[in-house]
């Protein structure tokens, strides 16, 4: 381990010492993409699901000039809870260590800080991406950019309809993204189990990992990302979701919310139009994700 401002939890420590495997989470879905308290429920119930599975979680976050992996109880709580944490993506990190301020890492963040600690396999919900009417706001989540540069695995349950999927889906592939479909051939929309749009299949664990690993054998360095589809029994269907998400675009351009608080306001908005059905959705879907990743973490350790 070279980069000094790295803090382990306990646990990950034995974690390594024990050679047991480790699964990544990130902390903007704890801090800014759930409502307290169904957002520290889920971190604690995640990580338990890791560690039944036989691996070991590391929730990444920053707290005291200090990247985190993994967090103590008391920690969740201060991420699910506290006003003062700020959203933490690529470019964010250096200078919230500098000023000892609180970070909830996005995917993007989240994978920097795995390759410092070494960790290859990370759990999320859905990932950032190209926003609808990019050509005009420009609005390209930093999470594209991390794939593209950064080699870990990410488990996500593809991606949004808030999003422009397609034009997500052709940024990935121009910026050289390695994106496989879980036991599925259509790209899933997150709180949908299936998009319009197709992508490559991939069946079994074995393979993403030694995929995996030819592509550092080949000197890449960018990551991969498994689209993991939500099990269909609580899944929203595409054109149900549709129309929900138009609303909350709408809301959103009326509030005239732009930046990092783009995909916040949308998800906050989605589960008030849906009446909490979205989030349940959204819960299920991680859940699935993390145990998809666990599979894949105890391959990669073989
Ligand atoms: N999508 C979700 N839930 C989330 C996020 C995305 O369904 O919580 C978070 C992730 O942390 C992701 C970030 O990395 O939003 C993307 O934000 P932006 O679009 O500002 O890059
Ligand atoms: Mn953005």
């Amino acid at each position: 381990m070279t980069y000094k401002k790295l803090h382990l939890s306990a646990e990950v420590e034995m974690a390594i010492k024990n050679n047991i495997p480790i699964v990544a989470l990130e902390s903007t879905i704890i801090a800014h993409g759930m409502p307290y308290p169904q957002n520290l429920e889920t971190a604690s119930h995640l990580e338990n699901i890791i560690r039944e599975k036989g691996c070991c979680p590391a929730t990444i976050f920053l707290r005291d000039g200090n990247i985190m992996i993994g967090a103590e109880q008391e920690q969740l709580q201060h991420l699910a809870q506290a006003k003062d944490v700020q959203k933490a993506t690529t470019r964010d990190i250096a200078a919230i260590l500098v000023k000892n301020q609180t970070g909830a890492t996005t995917v993007a963040a989240t994978m920097r800080c795995c390759r410092l600690a070494g960790i290859k396999v990370f759990a999320t919900g859905g990932i950032g991406g190209v926003h609808r009417g990019a050509e005009e706001t420009f609005d390209i989540s930093a999470d594209l950019t991390e794939l593209a540069n950064t080699p870990v695995i990410v488990i996500s349950a593809g991606a949004k309809a808030i999003l422009d999927i397609g034009k997500t889906l052709e940024y990935l592939e121009t910026a050289g993204v390695a994106v496989m479909g879980w036991q599925t051939d259509t790209f899933p929309g997150f709180y949908s189990a299936a998009t319009p749009w197709s992508i490559s299949r991939i069946d079994s664990a074995a393979a993403i990992a030694a995929i995996y690993k030819e592509q550092i054998e080949l000197g890449l360095s960018s990551g991969m990302l498994i689209a993991n589809p939500v099990p269909q029994e609580y899944e929203i269907p595409w054109n149900k979701m549709a129309l929900i998400i138009d609303q909350a675009l709408a809301d959103m351009k009326a509030m005239e919310i732009t930046g990092k608080a783009v995909t916040p306001f949308l998800l906050s908005r989605i589960t008030e139009i849906t009446g909490g059905d979205s989030l349940k959705t959204n819960i299920r879907l991680v859940e699935n994700n993390v145990k998809l990743a666990c599979r894949i973490a105890r391959r990669l350790h073989e």
